[in-house]
């Protein structure tokens, strides 16, 4: 941690990443630590690859200074909430911070501070600003609350615990904008992803004695929904509830030939061992990889649920 301070006083611009397709974590991380920054008068940029942000997460302080191209005068980059390089969405030449909290981190960074313990990156940041003696305000506080909503599934996640409500309650006490985070990010949908889920419920099917939920979405379908690709991520989330389902996997095609996968699983099936054969990572209860080579959705899922087989 005394590292990580000192690497930030000897910088003069910072640049904060994002992951691609950056969720409430990623983007709650970068923009608390962004106001940390500040107050230590840094130059501050935040990147993000992605060029469509989920703009339901635009009431996070500093989210219109998200640029996409990397600034080439950083001579610190701190990346959050980014399990493998790949994530970073860029080759960065400077000297790179990895603060994360993935089990599959690849520690690619120059200095690592990955806690796999912790149920966000905003979780992480909060003791790490606790531990530095940070003035935790109103904006710090609401970007973390943010990202702890996101990650925790709103409080309902398996690894969520007293923990966990000790620190949003302290959050909420700094002046954390709970009312707001929960309006935004859980109770605001766009058309397109009424639309998409339509869709995808639609075909589902249930697989292995219906403990497998499976979703395969293609490119048209995306584009004729208008829908983001994290606009899967409820329906995905969803189909848990159903009460057989232990697993669900949705399975994107997208843009180049590159098929996108994610798992979400229930009751200690872990999807990470799946998604890192296939190249990818992730927690126990949620994982994901991407596949660039010419394969078709049905061989990748019948490949997937072969591997399920064995763990359920
Ligand atoms: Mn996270």
């Amino acid at each position: 941690m005394n590292e990580i301070l000192e690497k930030i006083e000897k910088a003069t611009h910072i640049v904060l990443i994002s992951h691609v397709n950056p969720d409430a974590d990623s983007l709650g991380s970068a923009s608390a630590m962004y106001t940390f920054l500040l107050q230590k008068h840094k130059k501050v940029s935040w990147f993000c690859k992605s060029e469509q942000i989920n703009q339901k997460l635009s009431f996070l302080p500093w989210f219109e200074k998200i640029k996409s191209t990397f600034p080439l005068s950083g001579d610190l980059a701190i990346s959050l909430d980014c399990a493998n390089e790949k994530r970073l969405g860029v080759q960065v030449e400077c000297d790179l911070i990895n603060i994360d909290h993935h089990i599959s981190n690849t520690n690619y960074g120059n200095l690592n501070f990955v806690q796999p313990d912790f149920i966000s990156t905003t979780a992480v940041l909060y003791n790490f600003f606790k531990a530095s003696s940070a003035k935790i305000n109103i904006k710090i506080a609401t970007a973390l609350y943010a990202g702890i909503l996101d990650d925790s599934d709103a409080f309902l996640s398996q690894n969520v615990d007293g923990t966990t409500f000790a620190t949003v309650s302290e959050l909420i006490e700094l002046g954390a904008e709970h009312q707001l985070c929960n309006k935004k990010v859980l109770k605001s949908v766009s058309l397109a992803s009424l639309r998409l889920k339509s869709v995808m419920f639609k075909n589902m099917t249930l697989e292995q004695d219906a403990k497998v939920a499976v979703f395969c979405v293609s490119e048209e379908e995306m584009r004729a929904t208008g829908a983001l690709g994290v606009d899967c991520e409820a329906p995905l989330k969803e189909s848990l509830h159903l009460p057989n389902v232990k697993v669900a996997l949705l399975l994107r095609q997208k843009k180049n030939f590159t098929i996108k996968g994610s798992l979400r699983s229930n009751f200690g099936v872990d999807v990470s061992k799946i998604a890192t054969r296939f190249g990818g990572g992730g927690h126990v209860y949620r994982a994901g990889f991407e596949i660039d080579e010419i394969i078709s959705l049905e061989e990748v899922k019948i490949k997937i649920l072969d591997l399920l087989e064995k763990e359920l």
